[in-house]
């Protein structure tokens, strides 16, 4: 396999801190086995979790003020999954990349599976794009693509997104996410009831063209691009979309996609009850959207969420994907989605640690005070030895961080790619 950083160093690196690591590991061991907790059985678990990295998150983002793009910039998706490499050979928790369409178009599918495979990453779902036009299309998103007034244009969407498809067929993806921007800027402006039905009907068009091992993701947000409605606005929409379409129509859940204060861990307990989860779209956020790191603000609300995930474990049919989607400002792409993942991490490990039977008692005795404390017991607990743990036994880093800066990769790859102008704005 072809290694964007140098093993040797990774192993060096290890070396220095796997003494501490050693101690650290016995010591919380120790304290979980007091509890009937085996310490290696919650490692294996974190080891074997997998998150999607977005193609898009390993470039710098911006806001509709303007992009401040870093060096080293990836110039295309053979740039970016050399970054989503180095994200997976460090932190061993990113096994799979997300395509953007038409962002990561090319010509020859198979280089693009091979150079994957090369790099150890697979392809996970494929995202459409219809709430940008392309050079060169025939009709305008401007108001709206599945749900447009004109037939025309939403065929032009329908057929984008059937096109999606069939490149991630090529690729062996195995699910189509769908996120539009179609709503109104004013009241009046659009008819809610015949816009949405113009919606589903395209939607069902997409959906037919679904192969049978394949799942449709579709995801809602409060709003924006459009500022008074949007056509998938919450989850209730979304899960009405997914009934109507099918059993292979599935909700993703963007946590930064919410009003805020909203109790998202609920709507994941509602979508579980009701087989309708399809995954997640994690990141984190102070005030509107998704575009801070995931755990960076509100590390508690994630590990309330891996608590309905881990509660479902093993229920028939649950399968939901993980994916981080979330913009890179300030920081350097690389880092900021290695840390997101392993606070993802740090929250399914958390919940792992929840006494479920323990806190089921106190649900049903109504202790309300024990039960919080229950659950708080779990959150306290410092788990990064289990998380570098994980990754050193699979192969990774155990200061993913420290070991990509001591590697000078950013360097590398601001000498080879040609530095960019970002004059303009536009969230990516
Ligand atoms: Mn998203």
């Amino acid at each position: 396999m072809d290694h964007m950083i140098d093993a040797g160093l990774v192993s060096a690196e290890n070396e220095r801190l796997s003494a501490d690591l050693d101690r650290d590991y016995a010591n919380l061991g120790e304290k979980l086995a007091r509890n009937g907790v085996s310490i290696d059985a919650v490692t294996e678990k974190v080891a074997a979790y997998g998150i999607a990295v977005p193609s898009w998150g390993v470039g710098t983002g911006g806001t509709r003020f303007a992009r401040f793009p870093g060096p080293g910039e990836p110039r295309h998706i053979f740039d970016k999954l050399e970054d989503c490499a180095v994200i997976q050979q460090l932190t061993r928790a990113t096994p799979s990349v997300s395509l953007h369409i038409p962002w990561d178009k090319v010509d020859d599918l198979g280089e693009l599976k091979q150079r994957g495979e090369a790099l150890g990453l697979g392809f996970d779902a494929m995202n459409s794009n219809t709430f940008q036009d392309q050079d060169g299309q025939a009709h305008s998103y401007k108001y709206g693509s599945l749900s447009h007034t004109d037939a025309a244009t939403r065929q032009q969407a329908v057929d984008h997104n059937i096109e999606c498809i069939e490149i991630g067929k090529a690729l062996d993806s195995k699910a189509l996410t769908v996120w539009i921007g179609d709503g109104s800027n004013f009241p009046g402006q659009s008819h809610f009831t015949r816009q949405f039905e113009r919606y589903l009907d395209a939607m069902k068009t997409v959906y037919a063209a679904l192969p049978d091992d394949w799942r449709v993701f579709t995801e809602h947000k409060i709003f924006e691009p459009a500022f008074y409605s949007t056509v998938v606005q919450d989850w209730g929409t979304n899960y009405l979309i997914a009934q109507e379409l099918g059993p292979k129509a599935f909700c993703l859940v963007d946590l930064g996609h919410h009003a805020p204060n909203v109790n998202i861990e609920v709507i994941v307990a509602r979508l579980i009850q009701f087989g309708k989860l399809g995954g997640f779209h994690f990141n984190d956020s102070k005030y509107g959207d998704d575009d801070l790191d995931t755990g960076s603000i509100d590390p508690f609300r994630l590990f309330l969420v891996f608590n309905e995930l881990v509660e479902a474990e093993g229920k028939a049919g649950f399968n939901p994907a993980h994916m981080l989607d979330q913009s890179h400002n300030v920081t350097d792409p690389i880092e900021s989605l290695m840390r997101s993942a392993t606070e993802v991490c740090r929250a399914y490990a958390q919940a792992l640690l929840v006494d479920r039977k323990t806190l089921s008692g106190f649900q049903q005795d109504n202790d309300a005070m024990m039960a919080s404390q229950t659950l708080k017991q779990a959150f306290r607990s410092d788990v990064e030895p289990i998380l570098a743990m994980a990754r050193r036994k699979s192969g990774g880093a155990i200061d993913p961080i420290a070991t990509y800066r001591k590697a000078g990769y950013r360097q590398k790859v601001a000498d080879i790619r040609p530095a960019v102008s970002g004059a303009g704005g536009g969230i990516v």
